[in-house]
């Protein structure tokens, strides 16, 4: 049953029981619809408390049934119906209220929350807007200032702040249902609260629209959502509410069409599946009680600290003192950096490094249930450290390399029991960025990779298999993009309007100013490596800018020339003279001309990937693009794009 209801001396205690968000599914509408209107014709019930069972209140709406027509009654009507009951609603919260479930405590005539609990209005990051008052009800409430950065930028609101903002009325101190009780048989003995919708709401000054639209534009880059939410409460503070309403629901039905919302529903549902792959389901994974990682460069600190986040027991191994002590200080930096930012208090900062062994020899690792090596990415290397590794840890220590493209199957060579050994590629810096490649031998056990992955949801990564080739997933679509622009400048586009381009479509930069920022000698060294050993690779712009010494911005110039402490990309006309030899006759294209040809080129690459095997799915793909290259998140990815999914609303 979506909702139960249960008589509590006078007042009636509604529960919408709809795990595991209780979503306000088409269900539970009618649920709550019936029982307002039953509720409000029975002379036993003084007041109405309606609140959520398990952790939270109401997640929103059903985000499952936004591939479908509306069913009604829509949740406006539900909310609408609360609003104009006879007898006083209250809405007990806890754990979360978003969405849908903060619109419906909206439509109450009184909200009581839970210490902890947040209140917001995500929709935007669905590509959609509030569809059930939100954006009417909310400045009626706390005022058109305080509400724009809730609609507008998913801002979430603790119940210090929504007390004090009016959003709420009371905090419960005790038991919230019998707190919220309480409050409903006061309220059910003074006259019925004026109901957001009804009340009065000052239109703010002219250059507060402007101030709003313009940072609102800014954060939005390029998304729809953002902007169309803050219109909808422009347009009902200055039209009243009722064609506030009107105007919200239509422009909300628009957005629930769009592309934009398609997109983002589905790397909603994409990254909540991604933690836990349907194979490796019923596959316990090994417990972690100490993980080791060898090597305290800058792969091995952000690990370290991604670890330690997760409050799991470290010891961190490197070859000397020096390096082990220059990891350490690195690590004191992050935390002590977050520390200053609040974001950790000084105790949790120590605790992070407490929890941190050093050493210098490898048998410090020997009773490590996991160890993950992030040594310097050279095969040989590599290898050595596992031969170490190997010796000293116990045979059923799983075996973890972190590389961005060396193939584990040859890292893992002389290793005698390669079944507990597994590729993890993190990315730097890897206590920040959430994506997590993770490649399985042939041979890996399925209780080791079960516990790769029981790793990274510990690590709260968003973790995406990949098969072994070259590259993996992400650079080796990486290594085609960069590909495909090269032969754009063959073919006469300039490198400025290409990554203006690249810009335009959504990318904090484009290829050839992401080229400079990483350095150009990283992936001309893998070229070089490669012709040594016999591979014909033919000569690129890059090998040319490098042998004239322009490493990108490290050295002052790459594609682009920089300005000493300046990170600004300059054209080049030096660049262009060492390249001249491989650039066209200069010609135009236009912007979405070139960031279609460049996007089709990674979908290209991507199903190339799907029909090797390397991944499971196109939104594993997508994933990758999104979390670990900057793929602007509102268009959903390559392959998203070049399925067409959503293409028939633009
Ligand atoms: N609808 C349907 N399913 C949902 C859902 C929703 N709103 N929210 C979560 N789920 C599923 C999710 O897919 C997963 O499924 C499971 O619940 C647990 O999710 C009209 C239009 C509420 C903070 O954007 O932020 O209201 O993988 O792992 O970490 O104006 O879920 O287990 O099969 O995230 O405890 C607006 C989205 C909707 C909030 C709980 N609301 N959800 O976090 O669980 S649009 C949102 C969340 C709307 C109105 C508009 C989080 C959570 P499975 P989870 P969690």
């Amino acid at each position: 049953m979506a909702i139960k209801t249960e008589m509590l001396n006078g007042i009636a205690v509604v529960t919408i029981d709809n795990p595991p968000v209780n979503a306000l599914s088409h269900g539970v509408r009618i649920a709550l619809l019936d029982a307002v209107q039953s509720l409000d014709a029975d002379a036993n019930v003084a007041a109405i408390v309606v609140h959520g069972a398990g952790k939270l209140f109401v997640g929103g709406a059903d985000i499952t049934e936004f591939d479908r027509p509306v069913e009604q009654p829509g949740l406006p009507e539900v909310i609408t119906a609360i609003e104009r009951a006879h007898k006083p609603w209250i809405a007990a919260i806890h754990g979360v209220a978003l969405g849908g479930g903060l619109e419906l405590a909206l439509g109450c005539h009184l909200r009581i929350a839970a210490p902890g609990t947040t209140l917001g209005l995500p929709e935007a990051g669905l590509g959609l807007i509030p569809g059930a008052g939100g954006t009417q009800r909310l400045p009626r409430l706390i005022g058109v200032e305080a509400s724009i950065p809730i609609v507008t930028a998913q801002e979430r609101v603790g119940v210090d702040k929504a007390l004090k903002l009016g959003l709420i009325d009371r905090i419960s101190t005790n038991e919230l249902i019998t707190d919220a009780v309480a409050f409903a048989h006061e309220a059910a003995g003074a006259p019925l609260p004026v109901p957001a919708s009804q009340r009065a709401v000052i239109a703010p000054a002219t250059e507060v629209w402007h101030d709003a639209e313009a940072s609102t534009k800014r954060a939005a880059k390029g998304a729809a959502a953002q902007l169309l939410a803050l219109g909808s409460l422009r347009f009902g503070i200055e039209n009243g509410i009722e064609a506030g309403l009107a105007n919200e629901r239509a422009v909300f039905l628009k957005a629930r069409a769009s592309r934009e919302s398609a997109a983002l529903r589905y790397l909603f549902f994409a990254e909540r599946a991604a933690p836990r792959p349907q194979d490796l389901r019923d596959i316990a994974p090994r417990p972690l009680r100490k993980i080791g990682v060898v090597g305290a460069g800058t792969m091995g600190v952000g690990i370290t600290a991604a670890l330690r986040n997760a409050h799991l027991p470290v010891v961190l191994v490197e070859r000397d003192d020096a390096s082990l002590a220059r990891g350490f200080s690195n690590l004191e930096k992050i935390f002590g950096g977050a520390a200053a930012k609040g974001r950790l208090t000084q105790d949790e900062a120590q605790e992070r490094m407490a929890g941190i062994e050093g050493g210098t020899d490898y048998r410090a690792l020997a009773d490590c249930d996991l160890v993950i090596e992030a040594v310097y990415e050279d095969l040989a290397v590599k290898q050595a450290a596992f031969a170490e590794i190997a010796r000293v840890c116990r045979p059923d220590a799983i075996l973890a390399t972190n590389t961005s493209y060396t193939d584990p199957r040859q890292i893992s060579e002389g290793i005698a029991d390669t079944s507990r050994f597994v590729g993890m590629h993190f990315f730097s810096p890897a206590h920040v960025m959430k994506l997590l490649e993770i490649v399985p031998l042939p041979e890996t056990k399925p209780d080791v990779l079960s516990t790769a992955f029981a790793l990274a949801r510990k690590l709260e990564k968003l973790p995406v298999r990949s098969g072994i080739c070259d590259g993996f997933i992400g650079n080796r679509i990486l290594r085609r993009y960069i590909a495909e622009a090269i032969a754009l400048l063959a073919d006469g586009v300039s490198i400025s309007a290409i990554d203006a381009a690249m810009r335009e479509f959504g990318f904090a930069m484009g290829p050839f100013e992401m080229q400079d920022m990483a350095g150009l000698d990283i992936s001309y060294m893998r070229r070089e490596a490669a012709r040594a050993n016999g591979q014909d690779i033919p000569e690129m712009p890059g090998d040319l800018l490098v042998r004239a010494g322009r490493k990108g911005q490290k050295t002052g110039g790459g594609w682009y020339d920089y300005a000493v402490g300046d990170r600004t990309p300059r054209p080049s006309d030096e660049a262009l003279r060492v390249i001249a030899p491989m650039l066209g006759t200069p010609r135009d294209m236009n912007s979405r001309e070139i960031s279609a040809r460049l996007v089709s080129t990674m979908a290209d690459e991507g199903k190339s990937i799907l029909s090797e095997g390397i991944a499971s799915g196109p939104e594993q793909i997508d994933l990758v693009e999104v979390h670990g290259y900057g793929f602007p998140r509102w268009r959903g990815g390559p392959m998203f794009m070049a399925s067409g999914l959503g293409k028939q609303n633009d």
